[in-house]
């Protein structure tokens, strides 16, 4: 039976409902949970497609979260700022409703960023050879520095998505990325300055990787480049600086995400993380948490959980072009938080799991033979053990379909 878009939206709203199963925003509120203002404001658009979605203010976004459960809210700079408001009593204003309207609606800034790549004074990256687009360059670091104070934030991120090049033999590596690094000190050395002068914290601030796009050759295209270039002795304050990997980024480029993180870890290095979902080897989908990688997303949060990280998880996806201006709210974010929830759950039923426990502390205590240099005698005592390698395996894959409460199928 075709439908009219009132009956279209009251079917979803039905079928929403008939899903069950979500929580409520007291408990979603419990979780350190940030949405990101220009994920709920993307009107769809991209190189080759045009928007499906009208513009979307920060008020409506903010209410729309107060009510979600989603307490923390993230920006950019010009998310919400012109670009003739930057720095002047424009900013002031709108910074200020900013703040009234996240106090008025219970959430936080936990976290603000600069768009040092979609003006039109990027076009040769943020740190490129004019002395005058690196001093921009820093000056927006410093302000946005200093809007985060404002809004009592704790954390800032940095993509340098367009510090790369599209021909070869046009940039000279080291020196860029020495650029880079003096703008990351001018944005320390800021937010030390503004801390002092406001008796708060300094903040964190974090590091984002993307392999591929928006240029051809990316300077720091991972979270391992990254972690080199901030102990590279170039940062004047590297412990004030670490790491914001997105999910999708550390996959898109071929790699374990785990790994990734638990490199990240080692060094002490994870302040943030952005969470969703895609594809290897692909552009960057930014499609929302669990709808691709579920098995791959519970095993990430077992290793979150067991290590304590305590940052936030923000919501770095983009809603589908082909979902509506109120399936943001009404799906899109909501779902996406639930089942970030379901698996941080989930990873603490693998956590607790007697089986599992079982055979993890059984391959660590081995077959008790005594250590020598007997290759063969020390594989023939422990090749049974590795039998629950794979048994492992398939108990995870139990624990993320229910089979361990019980969900049999015709069995
Ligand atoms: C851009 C990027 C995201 C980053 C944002 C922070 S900008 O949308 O693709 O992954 O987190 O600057
Ligand atoms: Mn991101
Ligand atoms: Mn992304």
């Amino acid at each position: 039976m075709p439908l009219t878009p009132d009956q279209q939206r009251a079917l979803v709203a039905r079928l929403t409902a008939a899903c069950g199963g979500s929580y409520s925003p007291d408990e979603r509120r419990k979780h350190f949970i940030s949405g990101p203002q220009w994920a709920a404001a993307y009107e769809g658009h991209a190189i080759f497609h045009a928007p499906t979605r009208k513009p979307v203010h920060f008020e409506t976004v903010i209410e729309h979260f107060a009510k979600i459960g989603i307490n923390h809210w993230t920006t950019h700079d010009t998310d919400v700022l012109p670009y003739d408001a930057l720095g002047n009593d424009k900013q002031h204003a709108i910074v200020g409703q900013i703040d009234a309207c996240l106090k008025k609606n219970g959430l936080k800034c936990s976290m603000v960023t600069t768009e040092t790549f979609h003006h039109a004074v990027f076009a040769g990256g943020p740190a490129g050879e004019q002395m005058e687009v690196r001093d921009y360059a820093q000056w927006r670091l410093r302000n946005t520095v200093s809007i985060g104070h404002e809004l009592g934030a704790s954390y800032v991120v940095y993509w340098p998505g367009s510090l790369g090049y599209q021909f070869q033999g046009i940039v000279d590596e080291v020196q860029t990325l020495k650029w880079f690094a003096e703008g990351m000190n001018a944005a320390c050395e800021a937010d030390i300055e503004i801390a002092k002068a406001k008796g708060r914290p300094t903040m964190l601030h974090c590091m984002e990787a993307k392999p591929f796009e928006p240029q051809a050759e990316i300077l720091l295209p991972t979270s391992d480049a990254m972690l080199a270039w901030i102990f590279s002795g170039q940062l004047k304050y590297p412990d004030m600086v670490g790491l914001n990997p997105e999910y999708l980024h550390e996959l898109m480029w071929g790699g374990s995400v785990r790994a990734s993180l638990a490199r990240a870890l080692l060094c002490n290095k994870l302040f943030h993380f952005d969470i969703n979902d895609g594809y290897r080897l692909k552009h960057d989908v930014d499609i929302a948490i669990g709808l691709v990688n579920p098995f791959d997303w519970l095993n990430v949060l077992v290793l979150l959980r067991t290590y304590n990280y305590n940052g936030p998880f923000n919501l770095d996806f983009k809603p589908p072009r082909t979902t509506s201006n109120d399936g943001v709210f009404d799906i899109s974010f909501p779902t996406a938080v639930d089942r970030f929830i379901t698996l941080w759950e989930m990873a603490g039923e693998v956590m607790t799991d007697p089986i599992l426990s079982e055979a993890a502390a059984a391959l660590r205590d081995g077959s008790g033979i005594a250590p020598g240099q007997d290759a063969t005698s020390i594989f023939e005592a422990n090749k049974e053990l590795w039998n629950l390698h794979e048994l492992i395996a398939h108990r995870l894959f139990q624990i993320l379909i229910g089979a361990h409460k019980g969900r049999s199928f015709s069995l």
